[in-house]
């Protein structure tokens, strides 16, 4: 059987985020029409501080022939059964385990100041001594191998992290988990399943859900349709005779890399920056400004040109251009935490190539 699963809605009124319901809805709609009954909401459907559940219930009361499946998260911990009302809705505030053929699903609930180990182990004993292998459902941080620690930025932790200790203790087949809004798989079969729609300008790029199979045991990622898309680009720059073309063409490459249609280009709100140095900083913000024309700019902003350096030094252009491909040549695919990224390796040679002229 497939099950649905998704996080991180954070509603709030519709009049105050649209957005949000319409991804939401798009998720409803898309869990219908493949013909799955079931949605598991991971935590932080609602954002904080935000007690008006109507608009949720009229929309669940749309799709009633779904069950929603909800976990509290650490914006919404206080949800519970009685305050939203729908006979389609069930708010686990307790460790609980729910049978999907041969699958065991265990809701861990969000509990400030607590581990998710110390809520697994709470319901030790409704996984251990079944046949039946188990997925865990949780909202929290992940506290890798070697001191890594996957944290929201928008909120700075801890909250209920789930460590690597815990996932080979308990050995659950997979785990799906809300709070991080970037899907990815910071350990083996453990996955953050990603938010239906970007808060801010920081969240950007194509929104997904997952599916998961309990036959086979994988996940599928689907897209979100939503109606609103973040991009945040940001630019390095070199002082070369030809470094306006250079940047169009770059420009051309970045919003093709985006791989959203044109008649979607209108949900998209980019944010700007260039960085480096420049023969013409006018006429880089300038070709931003054009290059991107098409687009909405997040909050009206320019394109942020605080740390591109002007230079006129062509002495320099060999040094630069060997430096890079050099940089370029480095094999990147190994940092994660604090290590430097490529760009900032580059925009760090520039410095000390051409200095900070400004
Ligand atoms: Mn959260």
């Amino acid at each position: 059987m497939k099950i649905a699963v998704t996080a991180d809605v954070h509603l709030r009124t519709g009049g105050e985020h649209p957005e949000r319901y319409v991804a939401l809805e798009n998720i409803l709609e898309q869990t219908r029409d493949i013909g799955i009954k079931h949605l598991i909401i991971a935590g932080d459907l609602f954002d904080k501080e935000f007690q008006n559940y109507s608009e949720f219930e009229a929309l669940c009361t749309k799709y009633d022939d779904l069950d929603l499946y909800i976990i509290p998260g650490n914006h919404d911990p206080n949800i519970a059964d009685k305050d939203i009302v729908g006979a389609n809705i069930h708010i686990y505030t307790e460790p609980t385990v729910l049978e999907v053929d041969s699958t065991i699903l265990l809701f861990i609930p969000y509990v400030a100041g607590k581990a998710m180990g110390e809520e697994i182990a709470r319901a030790k004993d409704k996984i251990e001594g079944s046949e039946k292998e188990w997925v865990l459902i949780g909202h929290g941080e992940v506290y890798g191998g070697g001191g890594i620690r996957e944290v929201n930025h928008l909120e700075p932790g801890p909250h209920m992290p789930l460590t690597r200790r815990a996932v080979e203790e308990f050995k659950p087949r997979l785990a799906l988990l809300g709070h991080i809004h970037k899907p990815h798989e910071p350990i083996p079969d453990v996955h953050f399943v990603g938010s239906p729609c970007g808060l801010d300008i920081t969240e950007t790029g194509h929104r997904q859900f997952v599916v998961y199979d309990t036959d086979s045991g994988s996940i599928e990622a689907l897209a979100v349709r939503g109606e609103q898309l973040y991009f945040n680009e940001s630019f390095l720059i070199f002082p070369a005779v030809d470094e306006i073309s250079l940047l169009e063409k770059e420009i051309t490459e970045r919003i093709e890399s985006w791989n959203v249609d044109p008649p979607d280009h209108s949900k998209i709100q980019v944010r700007l920056s260039a960085s480096g140095y420049s023969k013409n900083r006018s006429a880089v913000k300038d070709a931003l400004k054009l290059g991107f024309e098409g687009f909405m700019a997040y909050e009206d902003e320019d394109p942020n040109i605080e740390e591109l350096y002007s230079t006129t030094d062509e002495q320099l252009e060999d040094v630069r251009s060997r430096t890079m491909e050099l940089i370029e040549e480095c094999d990147w695919d190994w940092g994660v935490g604090s290590e430097p990224t490529r760009d900032q390796v580059k925009i760090a040679a520039l410095a000390a190539i051409y200095g900070k002229v400004s």
